[in-house]
């Protein structure tokens, strides 16, 4: 240690008497007390459960702040290669829960917070959902700092401070989504901890002066504005490690815009910073859609450049040339959205730094990965060329630089080969014309990866198969997805876990998930199969409590509850399976008493936010609310069947839902979905995999799966078929006729509400709904069957969640680490 000012024993005195970690009850009560009495300034007797809440939030963050300075210490002094993870969501969603069973406290919580008069399941629920995600993409990035905290990479994650969240959603009495803010920061955020003092300034729009004789300009003039951040400190599991992510604020720059202040324009100079404090107030809301918007572009610049400047600013203290710039750090790009961070490197080096251009893209071109989520065309972004240069004027000419570079390297591979430069431009020529961002990002990275198997093969033949050729196989590779065991066992199905460590004869499995396994042969023991049961049955219990309370639906808890939790988009087909309940009403009323008897009781679960300009994902939501609202309803059909919307989807919601399911519906177009992670969520919650082409079936085993549908090899053909040879709908599928004929007589409300959406089936049929249609009620058949023999469905089940030791992101993270970011664990010493 070093002592800036004073006197040396003061301070080592002071900072021993604060080194004291409670360890007991007792211990954890005094900081809970000290919070409610200073911070909170509440008194016994004026305590409520919110702030018991605040105040126990406040004495964990006290250990997570303790351990956050030691890693950084130790960090700073052993100085090793670190890894940069840039994400424009991160969905976290509660942290109470997740630190203190981190932290190995719970249980001292759990007493202390007795002690003192309350329960602890209240106050973890007086916390509110940091939701700076759409979807799995957000969620990702949050079991991944999980993972590197816990395998003590030294590593931070970065991204956006967002005033707003995803939105909450609401749904009227017609079923209706509606879409109210999130102003999840209204209540003091105890999980974050403001640095003023760490700010950076950022500049949008300006002009660009070249400098004679050398590659440099000089970018000046426009609007400036500054990025604060905002430290979020994450804890590893059974670690003293503790990973951040830093957000950034835009704050505008006050007292300095000396123009307006000779001019005397003191409204003015109020005002201009309106449109800096837009930039970081909300999260666009869009799941696998680009939507190109200035503001959103003035994002991901603001993030992308305060983050770099950080990181920097932090290798510039290690007193290293450029040449060493990739042996210190790794930028890990989640998607295309932090791409313009190649082109901002280069502008650092080049315009400010000195780097001659050569060396600066070297350089550059050693730092940057890039992972992609999407094969959909819809998702892929393309800026619109007038756009970047209004408000990146500097960037755009590098961009240009760097295409014309690339271009002449493709030109002199492929000589006079105009077709295959024009398919492989960063620049899309035309009206108008477009920066395509993943070309970006692959010709400035030294590796891209898929993140699925299925998905990393598409990539290589598919949307980036130029590429392929260009950079070579090795360049392109694959990391399976995965979730962090901690939030998905431990923490949301806490008697799972129990029952785990129990059998195991330790909790060593929630660091090494491949421990599991051995658990496949208590598949066989008949006391393990209780055991099991019991406990699906009480998170069952624990669901439909929720469902009769919130929504009023009584469900039956020995039906067979299979839940289709996700975004509601076109192709993950909530359709088909919206479809298929309807079938299954219209099969339950025309049978008999007797057939009915041997009929599989079902509850369809659903819960997933549209994107509030995607018309048809909102007509989908509609008809299922409607859909519910006749059979739950329908009292001729007793508990056989029913059908419930869980609004306002969330982390929260996830935890509670995902233990209970015995069926994961996993429906959508064969190659359509990258990878998935509510699949592996549900799946080690021991659920089986009704669905489409899925990686998790390879390590289930295809016998504990119900897998059904047309290949990802065979969905080209097949749409070509539906949109140049169409047949009519009820030869490609009589049962999805009927369906339709149900629909269009007013069962669900007003029959041509959803005329745009069967549209869609009977006209192109783009997502193979009408083809697949069939095979899916075969597949649900066959969950029936095995649904009538509950011992071989619990063997199943049993068998399907031990397998799925793969799919923690600890080995996605550590794949990540040995294959792509060559960094190392850095543990502090206890
Ligand atoms: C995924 C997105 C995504 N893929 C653009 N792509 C966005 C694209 O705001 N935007 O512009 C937002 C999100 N999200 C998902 O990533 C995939 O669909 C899942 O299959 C995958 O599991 C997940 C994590 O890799």
């Amino acid at each position: 240690h070093e002592w800036p000012i004073g006197d040396e024993t003061t301070w080592k005195t002071a900072l021993d008497a604060n080194d004291v970690d409670p360890e007991d009850a007792q211990g954890v009560a005094n900081t809970v007390v000290h919070h409610i009495t200073t911070s909170l300034a509440r008194q016994a007797g004026n305590m409520d459960t919110l702030a018991a809440y605040q105040a126990t939030a406040l004495s964990v963050r006290d250990q997570l702040i303790k351990r956050w300075n030691e890693t950084t210490t130790y960090h700073t002094s052993r100085a090793p290669k670190r890894i940069y993870y840039l994400s424009i969501e991160w969905l976290i969603g509660r942290s109470l829960d997740n630190a203190v069973l981190n932290l190995g406290m719970r249980n001292t919580y759990e007493d202390a917070t007795r002690k003192l008069g309350f329960n602890f399941e209240d106050l973890l629920n007086e916390e509110r959902d940091a939701a700076l995600g759409n979807g799995g993409l957000g969620r990702l990035a949050a079991c991944y700092i999980d993972s590197m905290a816990t395998l003590c990479l030294p590593g931070w994650g970065y991204g956006l401070r967002y005033n707003y969240g995803i939105f909450k959603q609401l749904l009227s009495s017609t079923g209706e989504q509606l879409e109210a803010p999130d102003p999840w920061l209204d209540r003091e955020n105890p999980w974050e901890i403001p640095r003023l003092d760490v700010a950076y300034p950022i500049r949008f729009y300006g002009h660009v002066e070249s400098v004679p004789n050398s590659d440099k300009a000089v970018w000046q003039g426009g609007m400036e504005c500054l990025a604060v951040a905002y430290d979020t400190p994450i804890p590893g599991y059974a670690t003293k490690n503790c990973a951040n992510i830093r957000l950034w604020s835009a704050k505008p720059v006050q007292g300095f815009d000396l123009n307006s202040f000779n001019a005397g324009n003191y409204e003015a100079s109020v005002q201009a910073s309106s449109e800096v404090g837009n930039i970081t107030q909300v999260l666009y809301p869009n799941d696998n859609m680009y939507a190109g918007k200035l503001l959103r572009l003035q994002q991901q610049y603001l993030w992308t450049s305060a983050s770099l400047q950080d990181i920097l600013r932090r290798f510039l203290k290690l007193d290293k040339p450029w040449s060493q710039l990739s042996d210190f750090i790794c930028i890990q790009m989640n998607d295309t959205h932090p791409t313009i961070a190649i082109a901002e490197l280069m502008r650092i080096l080049v315009d400010e730094e000195d780097v001659p251009y050569d060396q600066a893209w070297k350089i550059t071109t050693k730092v940057f990965a890039y992972t992609n989520h999407t094969v959909l065309p819809e998702a892929l972004e393309k800026w619109e060329l007038s756009l970047f240069e209004k408000l990146l004027p500097r960037h755009l000419q590098l961009i240009y630089r760097i295409n014309y570079e690339f271009m002449g390297q493709v030109a002199k591979r492929w000589p006079n080969d105009m077709d295959r430069m024009r398919r492989m431009s960063i620049i899309e020529e035309g009206t108008p014309k477009y920066v395509r961002m993943a070309h970006l990002a692959i010709v400035g990275s030294f590796k891209v990866n898929g993140v699925a198997e299925l998905h990393s093969q598409l990539l290589q033949s598919t949307i980036f198969r130029d590429f392929v050729e260009f950079k070579g196989r090795d360049f392109f590779t694959n990391v399976t997805n995965g979730i962090t065991p901690r939030r998905w066992v431990l923490q949301c199905n806490p008697e799972l876990a129990e029952l785990v460590t129990h059998t195991l004869g330790s909790d060593q499995w929630l660091t090494n998930a491949q421990l599991l396994r051995n658990l496949l042969p208590m598949a066989e023991d008949v006391n393990f199969r209780k055991a099991w049961d019991v406990i699906k049955k009480n998170n069952k219990r624990r669901l439909a409590d929720v469902l009769e309370e919130e929504l009023g639906i009584l469900v039956n808890v020995d039906s067979i509850f299979a839940c289709q939790i996700k975004r509601m988009h076109e192709y993950k087909r909530q359709t088909l399976n919206i479809f298929a309940i309807i079938h299954r009403y219209m099969q339950i009323k025309k049978a008999t008493p007797e057939e009915r008897k041997k009929m599989q009781p079902w509850t369809f679960i659903f819960a997933g936010k549209a994107a509030p300009g995607y018309y048809i994902a909102k007509l989908v939501i509609r008809l299922i609310v409607n859909v519910g609202k006749v059979i739950n309803n329908d009292l001729d059909i007793g508990d056989l069947l029913n059908v419930c919307f869980i609004p306002d989807y969330s982390v929260s919601i996830a935890e509670v839902l995902i233990p209970a399911a015995d069926v994961s519906v996993q429906i959508s177009t064969a190659g359509t979905e990258a990878s998935g992670t509510s699949n592996m969520k549900l799946a080690i919650n021991g659920a089986l995999l009704l669905g489409t082409v899925d990686e998790i079936a390879e390590d289930a085993g295809e016998d504990q799966c119900f897998m059904f549908g047309h290949l990802a090899d065979q969905v080209q053909q097949v749409r070509f078929n539906n949109s140049y040879n169409p047949i009519p709908l009820d030869q490609r599928s009589p049962e999805l006729a009927e369906v339709f004929k149900y629909i269009e007589s007013g069962v669900f409300g007003d029959a041509h509400i959803y005329e745009s959406l069967t549209k869609t089936v009977y006209e192109h049929d783009y997502y193979l709904v009408s083809n697949d249609f069939g095979s899916y009620l075969a597949a649900q058949k066959l969950v029936d069957d095995v649904w009538a023999n509950r011992d071989e469905w619990t063997k199943k089940a049993i068998l399907t969640a031990f397998a799925m030791g793969d799919f923690s992101s600890d080995r996605s993270v550590q794949d990540y680490a040995d294959g792509i970011w060559g960094v190392e664990s850095e543990r502090v010493p206890e």
